[in-house]
């Protein structure tokens, strides 16, 4: 098998000690500046390096518009060599060891091989993702109109069969969740019964809840429009909630953030699940406008902050059901999909670990008094001090790098793939667009 060129540790720690003495400095004030809000800095960098995020296959291609995709140099072709990309950046940024999957588009010709493949890499398997959205060639019955939702039984029970046979590979790659995420709705008023719609849903849904393993988790995505631009059946996270309660015990709801209106409080959401303990986790990314999924904290890191706060403060609460699945669920059009994923895990720590620097005694008192300016600068004292000492002194310690960009870059990794893997004419990896 023709060799396939990785990033090795040694070039790594090469590469830190260039840039290391920065890091010492920074370190070092920073230490002094949090002992004086009795802050052990220690403490942190132990939390960092615990924070783990899972990556999306479909992330490491290039993603696209409906008007164009403009494919990379070294496009990865299959599941494995997507894993391949998801082991550098693991390597580099030390929060990413999982690697969540989506069914067909990575279906496995030999699961063990493939959980072999990923294991060698330091890599296991997140939540797996069915994909009823798209009609695969060969597929009796089309989604057009719908998949567990539409009115043909037969088109239900084939989409039922499909997510079964996801939870069976899962099963088999040793995930223990499972992503269910419809573009099921209409285009135009009247085209669909919105009761009797959700009434189907939930019937397949049971169907689908009775074929989980007993310590697995289902998780239900909501989303307010696309592909559907009229009515969406799964649109909010009330209607996430009420399904996951009517399923049972086993059933969560997963916040993607770029699928809610511009605007919408997403860390009030956030809180009110935690609160009715139905927390699934998370598909981190950024939007301006609609369902962008631009890279996390690239727009709107205060709002990814303020998620933050939420989940910490249960954290620290010791919440009940409180155990949250952290994926990224990213489209890379204009940048190298590895970079940008290593940046999106850089940020999601940063926001972490700035949400773990809240004074959360002088918010509370701050709250009960009705101190409204008091409670915000308390969060932004957190929000505006720079832990990027933290984030690097943990990767560094974990093996990977301090800089993960300019090491990946020095590396020559991408132009590596580009010989090791030319692109088939018009035959990217599958995924979307
Ligand atoms: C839908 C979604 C869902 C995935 C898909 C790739 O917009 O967020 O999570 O199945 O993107
Ligand atoms: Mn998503």
């Amino acid at each position: 098998m023709a060799t396939h060129f990785e990033i090795d540790n040694s070039f790594i720690s090469e590469q830190n000690q260039k840039t290391d003495d920065w890091v010492e400095e920074d370190y070092e004030h920073l230490s002094k500046k949090l002992r004086r809000q009795n802050v052990d800095i220690e403490d942190l960098v132990t939390r960092a390096e615990a924070f783990r995020v899972a990556i999306p296959s479909w992330g490491v291609g290039t993603g696209g518009t409906r008007f164009a995709r403009f494919p990379g140099q070294g496009e990865p072709r299959d599941i494995y060599e997507k894993l391949e990309d998801c082991g550098t950046i693991f390597k580099l940024v030390r929060s990413t060891p999982a690697v969540s999957l989506h069914i067909p588009w990575d279906k496995p010709d030999d699961v063990g091989d493939l959980r072999e493949f990923a294991r060698q890499r330091g890599l296991h398997f997140d939540a797996m993702n069915s994909n009823t959205f798209q009609d695969q060639p060969g597929q009796k019955y089309s989604y057009k109109f719908g998949s567990l939702t539409h009115p043909d039984k037969s088109v239900r029970d084939q989409a039922i069969q499909h997510n079964i046979e996801c939870i069976e590979i899962g099963k088999a790659l040793g995930s223990k969740a499972h992503t269910v995420w419809i573009g099921d709705g209409g285009n135009f008023p009247g085209q669909q019964h919105f009761r009797r719609t959700l009434e189907r849903y939930l019937e397949s849904m049971r169907q689908i809840y009775a074929a989980l393993p007993d310590d697995w988790r289902v998780f239900i995505e909501h989303k307010f429009y696309e592909p559907a631009f009229y009515s969406t059946v799964i649109n909010d996270w009330g209607t996430s909630y009420y399904c996951a309660r009517e399923l049972g015990p086993k059933a969560f709801c997963l916040v993607d953030l770029g699928h809610h209106a511009p605007n919408v409080n997403i860390e009030m959401i956030v809180a009110r699940l935690i609160q009715f303990g139905k927390l699934a986790g998370f598909h981190f990314n950024d939007s301006k406008y609609g369902d962008d999924d631009l890279d996390s904290g690239s727009v709107k890191p205060f709002q990814l902050f303020l998620i933050f706060n939420e989940l910490v403060d249960a954290e620290l609460n010791q919440e009940p059901h409180f155990d949250p699945a952290y994926m990224l669920d990213q489209s890379h059009n204009v940048t190298d999909p590895i970079e940008s994923l290593m940046m999106s895990g850089v940020e999601l720590v940063r926001a972490y670990v700035q949400a773990q620097l809240v004074d959360r005694q002088q918010l509370s008192d701050a709250q009960e008094k009705c101190d409204p300016l008091r409670a915000l600068a308390t969060l932004k004292q957190a929000f505006t001090t720079d832990v990027a000492p933290i984030l690097a002194v943990a990767r560094a310690r974990a093996g990977g790098a301090i800089d993960p960009i300019s090491t990946f870059r020095e590396s020559g990794y991408r132009q590596r793939k580009a010989e090791e893997r030319p692109a088939r004419k018009g035959a990217a990896a599958s995924g979307i667009v």
